[in-house]
């Protein structure tokens, strides 16, 4: 995704392989790698595999329709939610030709940017389009300069070393000289940029981590801080063969292996697999973590010794818990009203913690929440205190159970793909900041240390994401996207964001095209083989994008002379030099094609994440300033933020049960969907028949719904201050009482499109969120701290038209 990935140069050491080990490589016959046509009765069918974030599967295709999908052989647990892709490719939510803003078209630039996602659309010809965009990128770099187009287009796009969009976009403003880019992400932006401090990189997150194999062998208590929640390892960024979260977990249950989840919400593992279940109010893990620690100090569990190796500041934050400065102990008593969880369960979890070898799972939902960088710090604090990082089965990890196939090990193999060049303009900004930079041209804001000042928008273009599912406070947003003259989107379907577009330009789904899926976190690379020809007018990104740069004179920089295949093979050629490296000898290109899929080597299997620091921190020191995990940064305090000091702190959140009003009582968490890739898939049959009435379903518990006379199954009002949608109800005790969860990705869809303020008939939970970062250090999204209303819909409801073409389609 967005840039920053950075990796600890120590924790890898235990990563290196000996050449033996790379030796097995192996290729899988058996699996229909190339198109074959078979006889059945009426025309044939063709079957052909491909990758996808969720995962490898074979197509089945008749007449040039897809009629069935097979998940591919390799994956142990492959997501149902493939079976979507045929309504996808072939549905009636597609963009079929290039289209044209009416009033823009009529008016020009800036014409009534008020009407967008309101105004019907024109159909042009693809020539009539380049020349529109080419023209219009033109003038705008001429009359404004390149720092007023933004192209931080940030999203999931599809997989794929070629066809990533967002990198496609940034190649192609660079190339044309420049752009306003975006750094961090919607992921882990606040504990991306706060885990550099601490531990000196970002490998807690990215991994490697220490492995479920280790965790088997050695753990005697696994914590999930955020849940067990393993709907959200039906995905790889990237594309994957294989699923091995969700297996390995069934095995680490199957083997009695105690979980705690901590989650004020029981996902489907922690009822199947009988996990303990611990839930606290949203937004107060910090306050939980800070407590457990300081009863393992008060109790004489703390290891001193470890903290005083490897850690640096343990005094400071241990005088902070004990209550010097503010007078307040942070101990389970206190931590107990913050979090609502009984004081003796907090003590009791301590102890039990300390009492065996414990890994601490927390997810990245905790820091997508006001000050979101404090449960993570404190996470790291409490396993230092528990001083058992570096030892098999112990420590922390930040994304066991936020995608497939963190913990599992592979080679340090790499395929490389497309890059987006040096961007003449030197302005990123903190992602989830869109609107602020919008809204708000010439302003300063603090990040990490250092200032960025917003330039003046004036063009957008995004191909790859979707900000009206994806953003914080939507009504804020459509405001904020009236500001630019122009914008343009490419996207296979009429989503909200390119129904706000005023050029857009039909893309071609992942089925369309060729292209190679090789993640870091699978071993397995696949070729992502063209399944249908493109449905309509549809053009990749990538010719779309290089048809543009011919017309402004810069094509060679940007395709460089070669066409999607021989990008392929230039990746792959440059990937088999890397691997002989390490000993491992890939296939040909063309065998590979041929064969469709190559298995990469198991890594090391016992890894331990910062298993060399623990051992001689000074001989394998990390990247922070003391070589140490920084439990106090200097580097922080120094920037003197109120909202994210020196070291783990609990600071109050902006919402929160805590500090409830009656006109929004409840606590709303936007998870991530089941059954869909945030907004991708909304319009497939498995978002649809999990919905209620056609709305996205919000979990209430039966006290709350009791109380306002709501029932299972009706159709009810979200609302606050920013906004309101209307939801399907499901009553269920697997949420606490006070919180309701709506997940993300639900197609916003408001009654009077255009207008701040309007009603999302369908259920978008950012109508209601809160577009405030979670502190000056991180600027991370804070979607999680919202509250919010709960009330009963009399009368009829409007019917959700997400998913009907705009006028003029
Ligand atoms: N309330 C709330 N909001 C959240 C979150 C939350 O937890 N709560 N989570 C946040 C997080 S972590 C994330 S990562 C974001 C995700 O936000 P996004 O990444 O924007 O979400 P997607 O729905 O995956 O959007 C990808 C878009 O790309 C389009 N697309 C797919 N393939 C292609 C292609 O090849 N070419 C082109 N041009 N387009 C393509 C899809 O149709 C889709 O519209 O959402 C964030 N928003
Ligand atoms: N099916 C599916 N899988 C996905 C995605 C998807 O859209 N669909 N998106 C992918 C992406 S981009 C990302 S970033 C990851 C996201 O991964 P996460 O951020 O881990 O996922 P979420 O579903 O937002 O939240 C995980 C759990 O945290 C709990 N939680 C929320 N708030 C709190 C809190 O304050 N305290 C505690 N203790 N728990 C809390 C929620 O109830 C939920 O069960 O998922 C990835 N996987
Ligand atoms: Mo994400």
């Amino acid at each position: 995704m967005a840039a920053g990935f950075v990796t600890a140069a120590l924790g890898r050491r235990g990563f290196l392989m000996g050449a033996t080990a790379l030796a097995g490589l192996s290729m899988l016959n058996g699996r229909p790698g190339i198109a074959s046509a078979q006889a059945t009765a009426g025309a044939p069918v063709t079957e052909v595999q491909t990758g996808s974030h969720w995962g490898t599967f074979t197509a089945r295709v008749r007449d040039g329709r897809i009629v069935r999908i097979v998940p591919a052989s390799m994956d142990p647990a492959p997501t149902p939610m493939i079976r979507n892709f045929p309504e996808l490719v072939h549905g009636r939510t597609r963009i079929h030709r290039p289209m044209v803003r009416q009033s823009w078209l009529q008016g020009g630039p800036g014409a009534a940017t008020d009407r967008r996602g309101a105004d019907p659309f024109v159909p042009v010809s693809w020539d009539e389009a380049l020349d529109l965009v080419a023209g219009e990128l033109t003038r705008v770099r001429e009359t404004y300069g390149n720092q007023a187009i933004f192209g931080g287009s940030y999203g999931w796009g599809s997989a794929g070393r070629l066809h990533l969009a967002g990198t496609l976009t940034n190649r192609f403003l660079a190339g044309f000289g420049g752009y306003v880019g975006s750094e961090t992400n919607y992921s882990y932006g606040a504990g991306m940029v706060l885990l550099p401090h601490v531990l000196g990189g970002n490998q807690a997150i990215g991994g490697p981590v220490t492995t479920w194999h280790s965790i088997m062998a050695h753990t005697g208590l696994i914590v999930m801080v955020g849940g067990a929640a393993f709907k959200n390892g039906q995905i790889t960024f990237g594309g994957m063969g294989e699923h091995t979260t969700k297996p390995w977990l069934n095995r680490i249950a199957a083997a009695g292996v105690p979980v705690v989840s901590i989650n004020p919400v029981a996902e489907d593992e922690t009822i199947e697999l009988g996990f303990e279940w611990l839930a606290p109010r949203p937004g107060t893990d910090a306050a939980l973590l800070l407590a457990l620690t300081q009863t393992l100090v008060e109790e004489g569990l703390a290891d001193r010794d470890f903290l005083d190796r490897c850690t640096v500041g343990a005094d400071r934050v241990l005088a902070y818990l004990a209550g010097e400065g503010d007078g307040v102990v942070k101990d389970a008593a206190w931590a107990g009203e913050i979090t609502g969880l009984p004081a003796e369960t907090i003590r009791a979890l301590a102890r039990r913690m300390a009492g065996t070898r414990t890994m601490i799972m927390t997810s990245w939902s905790l820091q997508r929440a006001d000050h979101g960088e404090q449960p993570w710090w404190a996470t790291v604090l409490l396993a230092s205190a528990l001083g058992q990082i570096g030892l098999p089965g112990g420590g922390f990890g930040f994304s066991y159970t936020s995608t497939n196939g963190i913990g599992a090990p592979r080679a340090e193999i790499s395929i490389p793909g497309m890059t987006s060049g040096r961007n003449p303009v030197d302005i990123d900004i903190p992602v989830a900041r869109i609107a602020d930079l919008l809204l708000e041209p010439g302003a300063t804001i603090p990040f990490n240390g250092r200032e960025v000042t917003f330039p003046d928008i004036k063009l957008i273009y995004w191909a790859g994401g979707n900000p009206f599912h994806h953003h914080q406070d939507l009504n804020r947003l459509v405001r904020a996207w009236q500001v630019p003259e122009t914008v343009i989107v490419h996207e296979p379907w009429w989503t909200p964001t390119a129904r706000r577009a005023d050029i857009v330009l039909p893309a071609t789904t992942t089925l369309e095209r060729n292209d190679i899926s090789a993640s870091a976190r699978d071993r397995w690379i696949i070729a992502m083989k063209q399944v249908v020809p493109p449905i309509a007018e549809a053009r990749s990104d990538f010719e779309i994008f290089s048809a543009l740069a011919d017309r402004l004179g810069f094509g060679e920089d940007y395709h460089e002379g070669k066409d999607e295949m021989t990008w392929l093979r230039d990746f792959w050629d440059r990937g088999r030099e890397r691997a002989a490296r390490y000993d491992v000898a890939l296939p040909e290109f063309d065998a590979f094609w041929e064969e469709g899929q190559v298995q990469l080597p198991e890594g090391d299997c016992d890894f331990v994440f910062l298993r060399d620091f623990r051992i001689d921190p000074e001989r394998f020191p990390l990247r922070t300033p003391s070589g140490r995990i920084e439990l106090f940064s200097e580097t922080i305090a120094g920037f003197g933020y109120d909202d994210c000091p020196g070291h783990p702190a609990w600071l109050e959140p902006a919402e929160w049960l805590g500090n409830a009003k009656d006109e929004a009582p409840l606590h709303m968490i936007s998870s991530h969907p089941q059954h869909r890739l945030h907004s991708q898939m909304d319009n497939g049959p498995g978002a649809a028949e999990a919905k209620i009435q056609g709305r996205e379903p919000c979990w209430v518990n039966p006290e709350d719904a009791a109380a306002r006379g709501i029932a299972d199954g009706e159709v009810a009002r979200l609302v606050n201050a920013r906004g309101a949608c209307l939801v399907g109800i499901r009553v269920t005790d697997r949420v606490r009482p006070g919180v309701v969860m709506l997940a993300e990705g639900a197609w916003y869809d408001p009654d009077r499109p255009g207008e701040p303020g309007a009603l999302d008939k369908h259920g978008n939970p950012n109508v209601l969120t809160r577009d405030v970062g979670t502190s000056a250090l991180g600027q991370g999204c804070t979607a999680q701290t919202t509250m919010v209303q709960l009330v009963k819909a009399d009368g009829p409801v409007p019917t959700v038209t997400a998913f009907d073409p705009p006028a003029g389609a």
